[in-house]
This record gives C-alpha cells, structure tokens and sequence, in this order.
C-alpha cells in the first residue's frame, strides 16, 4: 500500500510524462498540488491562448462599449439639435406671424385711405346732386306767389304756373305758324312776355344746348319793323340779343334762344328769324282759379 503510494507520488514528481502514463491517476487537485518546476512553464504555454481569448474578449467590450458611448452621445447631440430646433421653430413662426400681420395691418391702412377718399369724393358729389335737384325742382316747381296760393291757380299736366298763366314749352317743332296753332288748340297761344320776370321763368324753364331756340307770340310780318304780339298788341321795349332783331333773311318771327354759355342771360335772348323755320314753341294760357 505505501509502495503504491511512494510510486504514485513519484508519477506525480516526475512530470506530465509520468502523469501521461497514468491516467487513471489523473486529478486536477493533485496536479495543482503537486506540479513541479517543470511542468509549471508548461502548464503557463497551456494557459496563454486562455489569456488571448480573454484579452480579446476585453478588447471586443471595450470597443462595444466605446461604441455603445459614441452611438449614446451621437444620439443625445441629435436630440439636442432637435430639441433646438423645436425651440426656434415657434419662435420663427411667431416672427413670420407677426411679420405677416404688419404687413396686412399696412394693406388695411392704405385701403382704408382710400376708401375715405372715396367717401369724400362720394359726398362731393352727393352734395353737387343734391344742389342739381334742388336746381331742377326749382325750375319745375310752380312759382307762386301768396296772392296766387290763395287764388290757388292751377295749371293742366305739363303746363307750369307763373303767376295767372300757364306755361307749356314742347318737345317737338313746328313753324311759327303751326306753333301758334297748336296753342290755340290747347286754349291758349304763343307766349306773350311783359316783364324781365316773366322772361326770366320761362328763360329758366328752357333745357340749355347747342342753339335750342323757342317761338314765342312775337312777329312783324305784317309791317316790317313793327312788332306785334298774337293778341295784337304793340311790343314795348323787349329782350333782343344786342343786333337783333336784324330781319337778316326776311325774319318775321321771334324766338328766345338758350344755348350752353352760361354768360348769356334771359333779358338778351330773343333773336328775329324766318317763320317757316321749325323749331320747338312756348305757349301760355290763364291759370284755372279754384277757391
Ligand atoms: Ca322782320
Ligand atoms: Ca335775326
């Protein structure tokens, strides 16, 4: 038993040879116990690519882990730049907005400029109507006077009151002749003008134009020179333009003209001209009196 034991121990001195050859003997406890000298560097040369592998291992760690911080720092820098471009995003926006509603708040101004001066070019012109139709109800409106309003004249459609007499201006022409004619028809006859007053109502009654030129009840066919009015009274004075009336190609007849000057004037208005002419006509007639 103890030579047994003696043999083995000396396998075990002896080295891996020896241990090679008793593998039935083999024990990691005991190798670790009693290795020799010798076999210890070899036992080391076993263990180096242990160590390589371990070293690789390290190796490949710490570049994963290297990695793991570069792709964890990358990401924070890109989350960093997000978030700093979430930051300036409202910023910018509220700027462009705000850009936006100074230059719409500049449109607004300029329109509403505009639009008052609009306004008030509007109500120049409301006025400049207004004082029109004041002017023309003026012209249409009968003029009387309080003595009249309680004669309470009146007048047919169409014929405008001046005091006692009706006054009709046509639209239509005819000679003087058929003119005189037609106010007969309507009971009446060619206007027969007495006062500057009288000349001026009618004047005012008249549309102004190129040459609009009106009969009245005023002629001297029968005496040249003389002239008369349709009821056979003699003209007294008159409201001739200066030169007239000239009886330039046989002109027997009177007619009041109105054209678009303004400076001429209803007291020197009245023209002598042929009879045949057609031209338009005034015709006056008495007022209907009703109580
Ligand atoms: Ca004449
Ligand atoms: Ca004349």
């Amino acid at each position: 038993m103890s030579t047994n034991t003696e043999g083995m121990d000396t396998h075990l001195i002896d080295g891996p040879d020896s241990y090679t050859h008793d593998d039935s003997h083999s024990s990691e406890v005991r190798y670790s116990v009693f290795v020799s000298p010798q076999s210890k560097g070899k036992r080391s040369f076993c263990q180096e690519p242990f160590k390589v592998a371990t070293a690789c291992l390290a190796a490949i760690c710490l570049i994963l882990l290297m990695v793991v911080m570069v792709i964890s720092i990358h990401n924070k820098g890109s989350i960093a730049v997000q978030e700093s471009a979430g930051q300036d995003s409202p910023s910018s926006s509220a700027e462009a907005h705000k850009q936006k509603a100074c230059i719409n708040v500049t449109d607004l101004t300029a329109e509403l400029q505009m639009l008052k001066k609009e306004k008030n070019d509007l109500e120049k012109e409301s006025s400049h109507l207004k004082a029109k139709i004041a002017e023309l109800e003026a012209i249409l409106t009968p003029r009387t006077t309080p003595a009249q309003v309680t004669a309470k004249n009146s007048c047919p459609k169409g014929w405008m009151l001046f005091k006692s007499s009706c006054y009709f201006i046509s639209v239509f022409s005819r000679s003087w002749l058929e003119s005189q004619s037609y106010c007969k028809q309507k009971g009446g006859h060619l206007a027969i003008i007495h006062t500057p007053e009288e000349q001026s109502f009618i004047w005012d009654l008249l549309p102004r134009g190129h040459w609009n030129a009106y009969w009245f009840g005023i002629s001297d066919e029968k005496e040249e020179g003389d002239w008369y009015w349709v009821d056979g009274t003699k003209l007294v004075g008159g409201f001739w333009e200066d030169g007239e009336p000239n009886n330039h190609i046989k002109e027997d007849c009177g007619y009041m003209v109105k054209t678009e000057v303004l400076s001429r004037v209803a007291t020197k208005s009245w023209y002598d001209a042929p009879c045949y002419m057609s031209r338009p006509w005034i015709c006056e007639k008495e007022a209907t009196e009703s109580s």
